[in-house]
């Protein structure tokens, strides 16, 4: 819901953005074709990758970035599209995810109306020692979750194989109403997190800010973070981290 006042949710500061569907401005880009996208975070912001929304229609089709060496990880919100690679269509629902290593041709189409969650950043290679990363195709319907540090109120699936080839991970978080965070986190590394369902508190930096289903954060290095659930339905988000890299790298 848009405000008649000037007023917004979104919230922009130096080493967080709280971005809120009321302030999404949507943009066209060469790779896609009849696809409206909103970047929630990228590099003008300060992080080191981009996450965008991409709103599909019948006529959609998503080719590989551009840009050289970028790998590519994507999320079904809505609907179902279509993953063509290696000569092999995957077809992918609500909750199916796929991720492209950098310089994969690759095609994402739809029939009728889909959105999907992007992220994008440049591939950091470990070099000849370690083998490139594989494409992965898979839906959160079959994975198992895992309590977080012990805590059956917190469950968390990860999305992305565990080797050292991968330079970041993906996971969801699902959190009973009144579940949190066990401590305030600060770390290096970078997320991007997409609110799935329900809502909550979260603490970003020095500020507090309610969420709900449809917001996008960025968190840069060492912003301080947590979240509380609250409300009567679960609270879940996709988030985003680098990983398995020095951060002299
Ligand atoms: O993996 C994480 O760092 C995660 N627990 N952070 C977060 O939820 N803000
Ligand atoms: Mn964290």
């Amino acid at each position: 819901m848009r405000s008649n006042f000037g007023e917004t949710r979104s919230s922009i500061r130096d080493r967080h953005a709280l971005m809120s569907p009321d302030s999404f401005e949507a943009t066209t880009l060469p790779n896609w074709a009849d696809t409206e996208i909103v970047f929630v975070i990228s590099p003008q912001m300060g992080s080191e990758f981009t996450q965008f929304l991409a709103g599909l229609t019948k006529n959609s089709v998503g080719n590989a970035p551009y840009v050289a060496g970028v790998e590519r990880f994507f999320f079904v919100l809505e609907g179902r599209v279509e993953l063509t690679i290696d000569g092999v269509v995957h077809n992918m629902e609500s909750e199916g995810y796929a991720y492209i290593p950098a310089d994969t041709d690759h095609q994402i189409r739809s029939h009728g109306t889909a959105r999907i969650t992007v992220i994008e950043r440049k591939y950091k290679s470990l070099g000849s020692t370690i083998e490139l990363p594989q494409p992965v195709i898979g839906s959160t319907l079959d994975l198992t979750s895992v309590p977080l540090h012990g805590d059956d109120d917190l469950q968390l699936k990860k999305l992305m194989p565990a080797n050292l080839s991968m330079d970041f991970e993906v996971n969801t978080m699902d959190f009973k109403p009144g579940a949190s965070l066990a401590y305030v986190e600060t770390h290096f590394m970078e997320h991007g997190l997409l609110m799935l369902d329900g809502g909550g508190v979260y603490r970003l930096d020095d500020q507090w800010y309610p969420v709900a289903k449809g917001d996008a954060i960025w968190m840069g290095p060492y912003c301080a973070q947590w979240f509380g659930a609250i409300g009567k339905t679960n609270a879940r988000y996709l988030i985003y981290k680098n990983w398995n890299r020095d951060p002299m790298d």
